[in-house]
C-alpha cells in the first residue's frame, strides 16, 4: 500500500530516506522458499503538517501478521517484568472505575500484558490478527479475539461488552497504517471517563541513537507528542501526559483522553518543547538523519570487514525483525555472519529475510563461543549483558551500530 499522501493529514509527503529493497522484517524462511520470496521498496517520508514519519510503501496487513508470526512478546523476562508494572500503573490509577472495570488491549500478543489483569479477575478483551499469537493468549487465560481492530470492531464491542475504561496498546499502534480509523474506534470505545494508554519506539529517540533499524514493514510510523497530538485531535481526543520509557531503545508512553476529561500535565508541554529544540518538528532534520544513517552503514560494513580479513567470527546475536533492515541495507550476508543465534523456536532451522544467514538456536552459540557477537538486540542489552557474562569472560566482544558503530568488550 503505496502512498504519496500523509496517512493521516492527507498532504503531500516529503521522502527523507530510502532503504532500497527490503523483505519482511519477521519473513524468516527456508531454501525452497526463496523463489518466492516478498521484497518491497522501503523508504520513510516526513508530513510537515501532521508532522507524522512514516513508511511510504508498505506490505498489506495479512502479508505480515497471521497464523505463523513469528514474534512473541514473552521472550524477554525485562518485557514481562515492564508489562506487569505497566498493569499495576493502571490499575492503581484514577481513571479506573472502582465497580468492575472494563481494559481492552489492541495487539496483545501472547497476553505478556493482559495477563496481569486476568489474574486479578479484571474484565478485559484482548484483540490479535496473528492467529497462532492470539492462541497462546487464549491458552493463557487471557480473552482474545483475533480481528483487525477498527471502528467497527470497536462499535461491535461496545455492544457486547460496554464501554472501556482503559484503552492499551504497547508496540502496536505503530504498526497500523488506517490509524484514523483506529482512534475513531478508540473515541467510540472509550467512557468518558476512560483513558488510553499506548506506547511505541520514539523518533526522538531513532533520530539521536540513529537506530534506524526501528524502520522496517511493520513499523508505518515512528511517532512522536506533535504527530500523536495531532492524529487524536481529529477525533475530539487529548494528550494529557507522556511518560518516557526505557524499552525497545527508547519509548514513549503516551496518555489520552476524551477532550477536558483531565488536566494536561506538565510533562506534555515540556517534552513538547524539548522535540521542538531537536527538530522533530521539521523536515530539514531528516537531512541530517539521512546522512548519519549513511555513515553508520559504511562505518559498519568497513568493521565487519575488516574483521573477517583476520579471519575471526562474527555471530549475530538474536534474529530481530529490526536487524532485517540492516542486514539488507547494509548488504551483510553469510559471507560476513556465519550464523544469527536465536531463542525462539519458529525461527530455528530457518533463514534471515533477504540476505539468507541461517538461523540456530542459542545452544549453538553457547557450545562455541565467537570471538565476536553482533548484538541485533541492542535493545535489550541490559538482560543480553547480565546473560552473557561467560562469553564476555572467554574474551567474547560486541559489535553494535547504535548510537555509533564499535566493538565493546
Ligand atoms: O514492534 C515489534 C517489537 C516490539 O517486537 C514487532 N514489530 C516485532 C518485534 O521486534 P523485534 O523482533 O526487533 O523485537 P526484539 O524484542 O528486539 O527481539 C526479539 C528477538 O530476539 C526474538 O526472536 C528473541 C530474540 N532474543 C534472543 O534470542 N535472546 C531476545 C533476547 C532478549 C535474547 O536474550
Amino acid at each position: 500500500m503505496k502512498t504519496v499522501n500523509c496517512r493521516v493529514s492527507g498532504k503531500p509527503l516529503t521522502e527523507v530516506v530510502d532503504f532500497g529493497k527490503q523483505p519482511l522484517g519477521n519473513g524468516f524462511l527456508t531454501p525452497y522458499q526463496y523463489k518466492d520470496e516478498y521484497f518491497f521498496n522501503m523508504a520513510v517520508a516526513y508530513c510537515e503538517t501532521s508532522k507524522m514519519f512514516q513508511l511510504v510503501d508498505q506490505p498489506e496487513p495479512e502479508k505480515m501478521f497471521h497464523d505463523q508470526y513469528a514474534f512473541f512478546s514473552s521472550t524477554s523476562k525485562y518485557m514481562e517484568k515492564h508489562f506487569k508494572e505497566f498493569a499495576d500503573l493502571i490499575l492503581g490509577s484514577k481513571y479506573i472505575s472502582k465497580e468492575n472495570p472494563f481494559v481492552v488491549e489492541l495487539g496483545c500478543n501472547d497476553g505478556i500484558m493482559l495477563k496481569n489483569f486476568a489474574q486479578n479477575k479484571i474484565n478485559h478483551l484482548g484483540i490479535e490478527p496473528s492467529t497462532n499469537v492470539a492462541k497462546v493468549a487464549n491458552q493463557n487465560g487471557v480473552k482474545t479475539i483475533s480481528e483487525f481492530f477498527d471502528a467497527n470492531v470497536a462499535e461491535k464491542i461496545v455492544k457486547e461488552h460496554g464501554q472501556a475504561d482503559a484503552f492499551l496498546s504497547a508496540n502496536v499502534m505503530c504498526h497500523i497504517p488506517d490509524i484514523k480509523s483506529v482512534v475513531k474506534g478508540i473515541a467510540t470505545l472509550l467512557k468518558p471517563t476512560g483513558v488510553v494508554m499506548f506506547e511505541d519506539p520514539y523518533l526522538g529517540d531513532v533520530v539521536e541513537k540513529t537506530s534506524y533499524d526501528q524502520i522496517y514493514d511493520e513499523h508505518v510510523f515512528l511517532f512522536s507528542a506533535h504527530s500523536v497530538q495531532y492524529l487524536f485531535r481529529l477525533y475530539d481526543l487529548e494528550l494529557i501526559d507522556l511518560l518516557p520509557q526505557k524499552t525497545h531503545g527508547g519509548s514513549m508512553r503516551y496518555v489520552l483522553a476524551h477532550k477536558g476529561a483531565y488536566p494536561v500535565s506538565e510533562a506534555v508541554h515540556k517534552i513538547l518543547e524539548k522535540e521542538k529544540q531537536q527538530g522533530l518538528d521539521k523536515l530539514e532534520t531528516f537531512t541530517k538523519f539521512r546522512q548519519n544513517v549513511e555513515k553508520s552503514k559504511s562505518d559498519l560494513v568497513s568493521l565487519l570487514k575488516e574483521i573477517k580479513s583476520t579471519g575471526k567470527r562474527v555471530i549475530g546475536y538474536a534474529a530481530t525483525s529490526k536487524s532485517t533492515t540492516i542486514l539488507n541495507y547494509c548488504g551483510i550476508g553469510p559471507d560476513l555472519i556465519d550464523f544469527i543465534s536465536d531463542t525462539t523456536p519458529i525461527k530455528q532451522g530457518k533463514f534471515s529475510p533477504g540476505v539468507h544467514i541461517p538461523v540456530k538456536a542459542y545452544s549453538e552459540f553457547k557450545s562455541a563461543y565467537p570471538e565476536y557477537a553482533f548484538l541485533l538486540a541492542w535493545n535489550h542489552s541490559e538482560e543480553i549483558m547480565a546473560n552473557e557474562q561467560a562469553f564476555m569472560q572467554s574474551g567474547g566482544k560486541w559489535i553494535t551500530h547504535v548510537p555509533t558503530v564499535r566493538v565493546v568488550k
